[in-house]
């Protein structure tokens, strides 16, 4: 059932500005207030010709990943010159080097989602056309070996369904979360030597209660309550838990941007809750999801 709602592609072309909320238009001046940025400054020519938004939870991560993207890409810095963040860093962290951003959107949902809102109208006041945004992430999987990375085929949220509730004038939207399952396929096709599977990531809105973890300082539940549900989650499909999966897939299903997300599990949650494997295995492990989606900036861009 959960199948049918999630493995629906975005369609080829992705005419994003034509979405876009049209009072945004009549401003004089558009503040991308938690980017440190507005519309005053020169978006076409510094960010015209982006294709790809790297979206991840950390700072740090943005950072190391515009650096494998640098490498990759075989993009020479002037010599002496080190990548700044663009903008202001006290929320998001931004880089960009060719086609591509790196960016951060911290820990859950609210946060992602006032980076998504603010980074589309800037893209879409630079004159972007059809940009793919791909979330790099970490998880907990649900029956798979920490080290694997999952490819969603679909997004649900911490109830199991398709969709990503949004509050808006005291109701309650459900916006259908979507991904790309071309581009989802395509990145697969790439994995090689690393662990990889395509499967349905739930977004949850806690880290502990949410994803049924028993080591968080309440839990009303007990451990054969917890296990029913993860294997219920994986009677539905579900391979791996993270928090923003969902909230990203909709805005950009509701917008018509091409959206993908690729995420490595640090653990099988089926053996356990806490994080345990080592800070250079976990290193590893994400590594092997930014590589994931390089080979697939590289070969769209004819560097293989
Ligand atoms: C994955 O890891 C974070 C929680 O540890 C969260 O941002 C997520 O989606
Ligand atoms: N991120 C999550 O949201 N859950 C995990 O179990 C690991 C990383």
């Amino acid at each position: 059932m959960m199948s049918n709602h999630t493995q629906i592609s975005n369609s080829e072309q992705s005419n994003f500005t034509s979405n876009l909320n049209s009072h945004v238009k009549g401003l004089n001046v558009d503040y991308y207030y938690h980017l440190g940025l507005n519309s005053t400054f020169d978006l076409k020519s510094n960010f015209g010709d982006v294709k790809y938004v790297l979206m991840c939870g950390s700072a740090v991560r943005a950072y190391e990943i515009i650096q494998r993207v640098i490498q990759s890409l075989k993009i020479r810095l002037p010599v002496g010159q080190t990548l700044a963040p663009i903008g202001k860093t006290e929320r998001y962290s931004m880089f960009k080097v060719g086609p591509v951003i790196s960016i951060s959107h911290g820990m859950g949902k609210p946060s992602a989602s006032i980076m998504l809102h603010e980074i589309t109208k800037l893209l879409s006041a630079a004159g972007v056309y059809d940009p793919i945004y791909i979330r790099i992430g970490t998880s907990g999987g649900v029956g798979i070996e920490g080290g694997t990375v999952v490819i969603a085929n679909g997004v649900v949220n911490g109830l199991l369904e398709p969709y990503h509730p949004v509050d808006v004038l005291g109701k309650i939207i459900n916006r259908p979360a979507k991904v790309d399952l071309k581009i989802a396929k395509e990145i697969y096709d790439l994995r090689g030597d690393i662990p990889a599977i395509m499967g349905t990531t739930m977004s949850t809105d806690d880290f502990y209660e949410g994803q049924a973890r028993i080591d968080g300082a309440i839990c009303d539940y007990d451990m054969e309550d917890k296990l029913e549900f993860l294997k219920r989650a994986y009677d539905a499909g579900v391979r791996n838990i993270e928090m923003e999966g969902n909230c990203c897939a909709a805005f950009c299903t509701r917008l018509n941007i091409h959206f993908v997300m690729v995420c490595v599990a640090y653990l099988n949650r089926l053996n356990g809750d806490g994080v345990s494997a080592s800070p250079q295995q976990l290193t590893q492990y994400e590594s092997n999801a930014i590589t994931l989606v390089l080979r697939y900036i590289q070969k769209k861009m004819g560097l293989e």
